[in-house]
């Protein structure tokens, strides 16, 4: 029997890396996303892949993903992202409610819907994707940091509160990844910005570098729980310690 592996913020990216990844180890993948047409193709593309149309900021469309499934073995809460670099005194207030709604109440929805359904697998595991900016905190990631730390606090609190069930909680903690739309959505758009990030960074992660360790870790054997992972580029020994060349 094919397991079932949902991944959210699907459309592109790490979560459209990961969804490819698991498609080609074999997993049946609902890939969801806000932009379907995004999913579509991805899904035309890859076999194995169900494009579904997911807003995590809703609770009725979250709802509506978890009642087409008929079973989940693996959940990669990917949907997230950050907005604006201001420092706290400037910051948006909107900027700080979205980056919550979407990264922290965005993986609750998630979890807390599909947990009986990786329970019931009898080897659930539960992937909550963070971030570097989750362990620590940087000038101007005031939001995005608060928002990271609180989706890390998350996953220790359910790894204890789910000890002795079926189901294994991993937290993938990625520093620097260059791709398509991260830094873009961060900066509003403003292409050169988000280019700055990256400036002289011989190689940083890619998506797909990511999406190989969220694959390793929701692979192992069931009694195997990556607690987590963190995974840097090689020339980024530190949030501020950056080589550039
Ligand atoms: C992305 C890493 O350094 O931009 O989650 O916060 S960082």
């Amino acid at each position: 029997m094919r397991k079932t592996a949902v991944v959210t913020g699907a459309s592109s990216g790490i979560g459209e890396a990961t969804a490819r990844r698991l498609a080609a180890e074999g997993f049946n993948v609902v890939a969801a996303a806000r932009r379907r047409e995004r999913l579509d193709k991805l899904a035309d593309e890859v076999q194995g892949i169900r494009p579904v149309t997911l807003d995590v900021t809703s609770q009725e469309s979250v709802d509506a993903l978890v009642a087409s499934l008929e079973r989940c073995d693996v959940l990669v809460n990917d949907a997230g992202g950050a907005l604006g670099l201001e420092p706290v005194a400037s910051a948006l207030l909107e900027d700080w409610q979205r980056m919550y709604d979407t990264n922290v109440l965005g993986s609750l929805r998630m979890t807390q819907a599909l947990l009986p359904l990786l329970i019931g697998s009898g080897d659930g595991v539960l992937l909550m994707l963070t971030s570097t900016a989750g362990l620590t905190s940087y000038e101007g990631g005031g939001g995005y940091c608060a928002a990271k730390h609180a989706q890390t606090s998350m996953t220790e609190t359910l790894r204890l509160e789910l000890v002795g069930q079926p189901v294994r909680v991993v937290e993938i903690a990625p520093g620097m990844v260059r791709t398509e739309e991260f830094a873009l959505t961060r900066f509003r758009g403003d292409a050169t910005a988000a280019a700055r990030v990256y400036e002289g960074v011989p190689d940083p992660l890619s998506a797909d570098d990511v999406a190989d360790a969220i694959v390793w870790s929701v692979t192992r054997p069931a009694h195997v729980n990556i607690d987590r992972l963190v995974i840097r580029p090689r020339a980024q020994a530190a949030q501020h310690k950056v080589h550039r060349v």
